[in-house]
């Protein structure tokens, strides 16, 4: 076929569709490959109209999205940013080298940052706003194996001296250190955001940009024209999280959201895509959940062969060959890419006849060239109505010398003195060979082109980044008499704790001050919880408001979405919800405003399901409130094994800045959440709080007097014994405080025990409180012993203590050191089942006869009982002691 277009097409077209190709050469060659992009678009719209179905291509060819005759000039100094990079890369280097060698094993990472140093340095000295004017400006997300780049920049900057750099992963010597990864825990000033569990920043990434949509279509922050980069590493894709939530980015149009993919090939063991190309898997991928997508694969220097190239056969030789190949290249060098890629074809050899082997080891990948990555964040910035994913080509410990591109990159951590000698010869680091090989940190004076560079661009776009925000909140908490409607009981009515909690709730976003800030999230749960009136009261939100006319619309509590909707109704995603709560449990220094999330949920789907997530909103410093609903193994009724929580609070007892509860009654209820308000926004405490909430009905008594400060301490005697002194005290939690109140009754009336009745509202609260008396004591010898809390609430009390709960028995157990021999544990540990209440808290073993059985076993075991008496007892109340034990069935 003749055509007058560069590259020729395929044989084997009929003579007719040779004709039709043809006249589309034709095209392209007058008027440009644009019109020939909008000729193709106008068909396949005429073909849909006729209802013609095409396939549809998701991939381009493995080309950069951005054509050189688009690009525009890269406006900054290049020179001297290729320095400021240079020395960058050294002292990042010479930080984790210099540590593994005084200290062995101690880790860090040299390759991550070094494929990704010319995406960030592109994106410092031109796009990460650190303010927009008075407002907050850009999020970056980094990828966590590259915080020795971060470092090493602050330490150019004069952010940190050079002790502190040398103090990298040493945090407990007395002297401020470094953290290995991103950890707003522990460097309160400098990150944001925790991203080193791969997968956890990239999809709180997306809800972060969703958020600040929420916040402005809200009107609680102004619209600016900031921006959420997110670094995300190409291996980190295989992460579920990290494109399970790409549709939310397109569906709710996040154009403030820009995915970086670091695509150095590679990840910890070996290649990514050792045969494929995982740029085009993910170009792929991303165009089919309406990304805009940006490759940026090939340096600028690609472009002179590309424009030599007149047979087509580079753009067919690259297309030929996989990551793998693509990895060997970079590794072995330029005589192996001469004979391995270009001499494929006697054409491609004769492109390269002029270079050099060096000249082709060299030929830089996109991600490596200022130009191109510029040019591709510059389109990122402008594109309007959707995310943009830029995906970069880059080698995997580039400039490591032999480190570089080899399955084992990853994990090096230190150099040879050759290679450190190569290292600065390579990226030209004025210090001699000497320091050079004891890998000495090295800045130039703050007077030099260098830094008198990086300051100025970093001032021109705001100040430093990273850096984290600790802005006052001069919040006023409510007191507790706010919440007078909920402690003074429900006068009979038989209401849930979920139920009275959803009151709370709506009461509180009434209110004239803090209703707005209060931020519900429910994944498909609304229902489930009762919250069909909060989403009358503030809708759901909405970004496009409600395009259609729901169904209900007559009804009084019909399905209302708005624009400025307060619900954030996720869908059923408990990571998307769990991203969400991040966003607004750290709005407070993300935004400077104080949001205070609920998240409701089924607490089974809570911490065993997304507990990484939970761990790095604590590092964040999140605060908000987990309200576990459908709480406890037997209070759940009917769902069975995969419904019934009786754990969560062991896992969330692991979470060092997460206070839990187990509230009976809705005034306990209202008494911790007025303290956690309090507490968190108030007295500014970095703590965050998980409540489990119940779905069974009772009457609610009125608060007793005093008892709110053992409510949030954990735990106050609920009911004395009826008559006469307690010979045995009965602690119960949740529903099940009421099986221990009937127990007390049973056990005084039909056997003649008196007990003391507690409610324990936190048994993990009361053992982190001793444990911290328990250190003290044991810490100062020689001063007077403190009591814990726990050991002076029981003080006098007597007997032996049966501690009932719908959570596992290690639970109650938590404070059996400082019982000394009293505790008997009654808890669901074992798989649920699907029956109702009474048959569940049989089977378990914590109802109101296995409570009396336990207590009465304990007496006669002490003596205190007689044996017959309490057989008898047990076959009174039908207790079958040759069934199998629940926690293993
Ligand atoms: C959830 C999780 N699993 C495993 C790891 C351990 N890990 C750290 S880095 C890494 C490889 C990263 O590869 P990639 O995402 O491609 O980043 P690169 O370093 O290549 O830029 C692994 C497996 C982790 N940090 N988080
Ligand atoms: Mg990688």
């Amino acid at each position: 076929m003749n055509t007058k277009l560069a590259v020729p097409a395929q044989p084997g077209f009929s003579e007719e569709l040779s004709e039709w190709i043809e006249a589309f050469d034709d095209v392209v060659v007058a008027e440009g490959p644009e019109h020939g992009a909008e000729l193709l678009n106008a068909l396949r719209q005429r073909a849909r109209e006729a209802g013609i179905t095409t396939a549809s291509e998701l991939t381009t060819p493995y080309l950069n999205t951005i054509p050189k005759h688009e690009e525009v000039p890269y406006p900054g100094d290049r020179n001297l940013e290729r320095r400021v990079e240079s020395l960058i890369r050294w002292n990042a280097m010479a930080m984790v080298h210099s540590q593994n060698k005084k200290d062995p094993g101690i880790g860090g990472h040299l390759a991550t940052y070094s494929s990704l140093a010319t995406l960030l340095e592109v994106g410092f000295n031109h796009f990460f706003h650190a303010t927009h004017g008075d407002q907050p400006g850009d999020f970056v997300y980094f990828q966590g194996h590259a915080s020795p780049g971060i470092y090493a920049r602050a330490f150019l900057l004069g952010r940190f001296d050079e002790q502190r750099l040398l103090n990298f992963r040493h945090e407990l010597r007395g002297e401020p250190g470094l953290s290995s990864y991103p950890h707003p825990w522990l460097m309160p000033d400098f990150w944001r955001f925790p991203t080193v569990s791969m997968g956890i920043g990239p999809l709180n990434a997306i809800y972060q940009a969703r958020f600040m949509r929420y916040l402005e279509n809200r009107n609680l922050i102004e619209k600016t024209p900031r921006k959420i980069w997110a670094f995300v590493g190409d291996g980190e894709t295989d992460e579920v999280d990290t494109l399970g939530a790409i549709g939310v980015a397109s569906r709710e149009k996040l154009d403030n959201l820009v995915f970086v993919v670091n695509c150095n090939l590679q990840r910890l063991d070996g290649p990514v895509r050792g045969n494929k190309r995982i740029i085009d898997e993910l170009e792929g991928v991303f165009r089919g959940a309406g990304w805009n997508v940006i490759k940026v694969i090939w340096g600028s220097d690609w472009d002179k062969l590309f424009e030599r190239d007149h047979t087509g056969l580079l753009l067919k030789r690259m297309e030929e060959c996989v990551d793998g190949d693509y990895q060997a290249f970079k590794a072995k060098g330029g005589a192996y890419i001469r004979k391995e890629f270009f001499g494929k074809y006697p054409e491609l050899l004769e492109l390269v006849s002029d270079m050099t082997d060096e000249q082709i080891w060299t030929l830089h990948r996109g991600g490596h060239d200022r130009a191109k990555i510029f040019n591709a964040y510059k389109r990122a910035t402008e594109h309007k109505g959707g995310p943009t994913v830029i995906l970069a080509k880059t080698v995997k410990g580039y400039g490591l010398g032999t480190t570089q591109s080899r399955n084992a990159s990853h994990q090096e951590k230190k150099l040879t003195d050759e290679g450190l000698t190569a290292f600065i010869k390579q990226f030209n680091i004025p210090i001699p060979e000497d320091l050079a090989k004891e890998s000495k940190p090295y800045r130039p004076p703050q007077d030099s082109p260098e830094i008198v560079y990086m300051q100025e661009r970093r001032a021109s776009l705001g100040g430093y980044m990273p850096r984290r925000d600790v802005p006052e909140l001069n919040f006023k908490a409510p007191e507790l008499d706010y919440f007078a409607e909920w402690t003074a009981g429900s006068k009979g009515r038989e209401v849930s704790t979920t139920m009275g909690f959803v009151s709370i709730l709506r009461h509180l976003m009434k209110d004239p001050e803090i209703g707005k800030l209060i931020v519900p999230i429910v994944p498909d749960e609304g229902r489930t919880f009762g919250l069909e009136s909060a989403i009358r009261q503030v809708g759901i939100y909405a970004p496009e408001g409600q395009k259609y006319k729901p169904h209900d619309v007559d009804m009084l509590l019909y399905y209302r979405e708005e624009q400025d909707g307060q619900i954030l109704e996720e869908g059923i995603t408990e990571a998307g919800s769990m991203a969400s709560f991040t966003a607004a449990g750290t709005a407070y220094s993300n935004y400077r405003i104080p949001t205070i999330p609920f998240y409701m949920y089924y607490s089974m789907f809570g911490f065993q399901r997304v507990g990484d997530m939970i761990w790095a909103f604590a590092d964040s410093r999140g605060k908000g409130f987990l309200m576990g609903g459908t709480a406890g193994r037997t209070t759940m009724l009917g769902e069975g094994l995969q419904h019934q929580d009786g754990h969560s609070h062991v896992l969330s007892s692991t979470v060092p800045t997460c206070l839990s509860y187990d509230p009976a009654y809705v005034y306990e209820l209202a008494a911790i959440l007025q303290d956690g308000i309090r507490r968190m926004y108030q007295e500014n405490e970095q703590i965050f709080y998980y409540i489990t909430m119940y779905n069974e009905d009772y009457a609610m008594p009125a608060m007793p007097d005093g008892a709110a400060e053992g409510i949030v301490r954990g735990i106050y005697k609920f009911r004395p014994a009826p008559k006469g002194k307690a010979t045995v005290q009965l602690f119960g939690s949740g529903p099940i405080l009421n099986e221990v109140l009937r127990a007390q009754e049973i056990l005084s009336h039909k056997y003649g025990v008196q007990s003391d009745v507690w409610s324990v509202t936190s048994y993990t609260e009361l053992r982190r409180e001793a444990l911290t008396v328990e250190r003290w004591n044991r810490l100062h010898p020689t001063e007077p012993e403190k009591t814990p809390y726990i050991v002076q609430a029981l003080n006098g009390s007597k007997g032996p203590i049966i501690a009932a709960s719908d959570y596992m028995k290690s639970i109650p157990d938590q404070l059996a050191p400082w019982l000394l021999n009293r505790l008997v544990t009654l808890g669901t540990d074992g798989f649920g089942r699907s029956d109702n209440r009474e048959h569940l808290r049989r089977h378990f073993e914590v109802d109101a006869e296995s409570v009396v059985a336990a207590t009465l076993s304990r007496l006669t075991r002490d003596g205190k009982f007689d044996a017959a008496k309490a057989q008898r007892a047990f076959a009174e109340m039908k207790i079958d002691t040759d069934a199998g034990d629940p926690a293993k069935r």
